[in-house]
């Protein structure tokens, strides 16, 4: 069993709804959800100007899959919810984002996944929900989530959302 960090975003559509649909349909089977973060409005990172904000979280799961089983079921549920890879622009406006950012403490660097995921660790939409339900977890060598969550220099806009 490994337990391993999903980042979940959202800028189209009904953000929430969307959040959660996707937890309900990871936590079947050979995935269990057993930790979840609050639900942060953030500002976009890169991407076409003028994109919506996003919603963001962060979940734990423990697993049986290997990471790439872990990272197809992402995928899939991604494309259950209507994202669609193909047809939307890099970094650009997606209904849902699943990012596998930890599998224990593996490190991966395959063509199609890297883990630790490679750009988590100067993203406050990711260091912020991960530092408040595993402010101990490691990202690879670069230290604690939450050393790397108090090391921003607080130029992205991450709030906790309003219900
Ligand atoms: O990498 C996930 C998709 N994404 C996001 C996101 O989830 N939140 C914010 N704030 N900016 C983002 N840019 C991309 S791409």
């Amino acid at each position: 069993m490994t337990r391993a960090y999903l980042g979940l975003g959202s800028n189209l559509g009904d953000r929430r709804v969307l959040l959660r649909q996707a937890i309900d349909a990871l936590d079947w089977g050979d995935i269990s959800v057993t930790q979840r973060s609050s639900i942060y409005e953030t500002t976009p990172v890169g991407g076409p100007e003028g994109q919506p904000d996003f919603l963001n979280q962060v979940i734990a799961v423990e697993t049986t899959l290997d990471a790439h089983g872990l990272w197809e079921r992402c995928s899939a549920v991604e494309a259950a919810l209507g994202r669609s890879r193909d047809r939307e622009p890099r970094w650009g406006p997606r209904a849902i984002d699943i990012d596998l950012l930890l599998f224990g403490d593996e490190v991966i660097a395959d063509p199609g996944l890297i883990v630790p995921h490679p750009r988590m660790h100067d993203r406050a939409f990711v260091l912020i929900p991960l530092a408040e339900i595993a402010p101990g977890v490691r990202v690879g060598d670069l230290g604690s989530a939450g050393d790397l969550a108090a090391g921003l220099d607080g130029d992205e806009s991450v709030r906790l959302a309003s219900s």
